[in-house]
């Protein structure tokens, strides 16, 4: 008869810091997960004898490599990459690539981690991984970030694949990087598969990819605020980040009759009284996604806006708070700062962006929150479809694609529920999203036995 070792929340987490030294967001996406797991498993022997949260937070592997590059003045280049394979029990490892300079072997552990959850909780089967570098695309030339990617893939090739791990973007990596990556892969291999996703549409793309997340957080908002009898119209958001994630995530809010009055990147946030309207964000992604310019210029283009240097946006008064720049940016005080001034709801679009402290704070003041992993999820779901298109040899058309991403949020709200719903008129979603996410994964793992 096995000896079965009952560790209790805090000698899990000591644990989890003694094996992970010096890996903060790796502890701190642990320990947001673990909090709702502990309560869960309690009475449920079989996740405890087989140490499952043990496992899953444990990467099946983390690949690190270097990647040499020439640039435009002929200086060698080194560069770290990694790909983090988090957990396949129910798919193969799918999840994007960052290229940023404060990327970690950490942050990169945190983001497989994450998206393990979060590719459970869109139904489709695909487990959990995340890659990048900490390469800085910003201030390099077309030729320079195309040699980068040519050499990253020149590695990456060999542990990726349409049926083992399945990579796509993230901050620092949109349509042109993917195309670049996506041509190494099949000069290398000669193979023209499904390997990535957030491909251009000549090539085997999906529409709306580019679309999906940011629309999909909205979407999750707009079913949150549904459980209240309301919606968007005369609402007013803060949002984060100039990006893809936060410029669809603004145009579908506009779209649906709400009123965006902030957006940043890490120089600082505008504020535009008056409201970003359509004109506005294209003007924006036009701007940073094409230009690679900074947000502070949009005052300069719009007459009325405000720029404030280095800062975050979260104390402007607002009906809304959307969180679509990166982990950590919104904070305890911040969090404290919202709820002051009445915001009724946060929908993440970002991974993590909220500290522990902060997610505390909301969900001691009990409005409406949705975690990145349950808001966000609607960029690898429509990748998941993308592979889908991909392995079936086909394009579905935009309007399929558009009721496919509304009622995968749809799911994945309904998912929350099931599992946050403790009292009549309070969801604790990020507990819904934890659990139900846990259990999908879990219950696959219980399953293959001890592997
Ligand atoms: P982009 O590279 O398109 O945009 C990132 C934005 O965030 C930029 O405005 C950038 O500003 C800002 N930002 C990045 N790092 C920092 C920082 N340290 N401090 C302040 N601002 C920062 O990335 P995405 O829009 O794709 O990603 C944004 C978030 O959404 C990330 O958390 C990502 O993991 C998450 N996400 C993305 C998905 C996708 O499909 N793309 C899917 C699900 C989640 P600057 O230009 O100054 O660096
Ligand atoms: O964080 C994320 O979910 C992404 N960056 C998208 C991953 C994907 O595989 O589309």
């Amino acid at each position: 008869m096995a000896i079965i070792d009952h560790v209790d929340f805090n000698g899990f987490m000591e644990g989890v810091k003694r094996r992970n030294p010096y890996q903060p967001e790796f502890v701190q996406a642990v320990h947001e997960v673990a909090e709702d797991i502990f309560d869960f498993i309690e009475d449920k022997e079989q996740y405890h004898e087989q140490q499952i949260l043990r496992r899953m937070a444990e990467p099946d592997r983390v690949i690190s490599f270097r990647v040499c590059w020439e640039d435009d003045n002929g200086n060698i280049r080194v560069q770290r990459g990694w790909r983090v394979q988090n957990n396949n029990a129910i798919g193969p490892y799918k999840g994007g690539i960052r290229f940023h300079p404060a990327v970690t072997e950490s942050v990169l552990k945190f983001l497989a981690f994450e998206q393990t959850f979060k590719n459970a909780l869109t139904g489709l089967p695909m487990g959990g991984g995340k890659g990048g570098s900490n390469f800085n695309p910003k201030g390099k030339s077309v030729r320079e970030i195309m040699r980068f990617c040519q050499s990253f893939m020149t590695e990456l090739y060999r542990h990726i694949g349409a049926d083992t791990d399945i990579p796509a973007g993230d901050i620092g990596v949109g349509g042109r990087e993917i195309g670049f990556m996506f041509g190494q892969y099949k000069r290398i291999t000669g193979q023209f598969t499904g390997v990535l996703t957030g491909k251009g549409l000549e090539y085997g793309g999906s529409l709306i990819r580019t679309e999906a997340t940011g629309y999909g957080a909205v979407y999750f908002l707009s079913e949150m605020l549904a459980t209240k009898g309301e919606d968007l119209h005369g609402k007013t958001a803060v949002i984060s980040g100039s990006g893809n994630v936060a410029t669809h995530a603004a145009e579908k809010f506009v779209q649906l009759g709400g009123k965006v009055l902030t957006l940043s990147d890490s120089g600082g946030f505008i504020h535009d009284p008056a409201g970003i309207t359509q004109d506005k964000i294209d003007w924006v992604k036009a701007h940073k996604t094409h230009r690679r310019g900074r947000i502070e210029e949009y005052c300069e283009a719009f007459k009325g806006a405000e720029f404030h240097p280095g800062k975050t946006p979260w104390h402007v008064p607002c009906d809304i708070a959307l969180p679509c720049a990166t982990q950590n940016e919104l904070l305890g005080d911040d969090a404290r700062a919202l709820v002051a001034n009445g915001c009724s709801a946060v929908s993440e679009g970002a991974n993590m962006p909220t500290d522990l402290e902060g997610v505390h704070v909301i969900k001691a003041a009990k409005i409406l929150y949705a975690p990145g992993k349950a808001a966000n999820a609607g960029g690898v779901a429509v990748s998941g479809l993308e592979m889908s298109q991909n392995s079936g040899r086909r394009a579905w058309k935009e309007d399929e694609l558009q009721q496919m991403l509304k009622d995968i949020m749809s799911g994945i709200h309904a998912r929350c529920m099931e599992y946050g719903q403790r009292e009549a008129s309070y969801c604790d979603y990020v507990k819904g999203a934890n659990i139900a996410g846990f259990k999908k994964v879990a219950d696959a793992m219980l399953a293959f036995g001890v592997v």
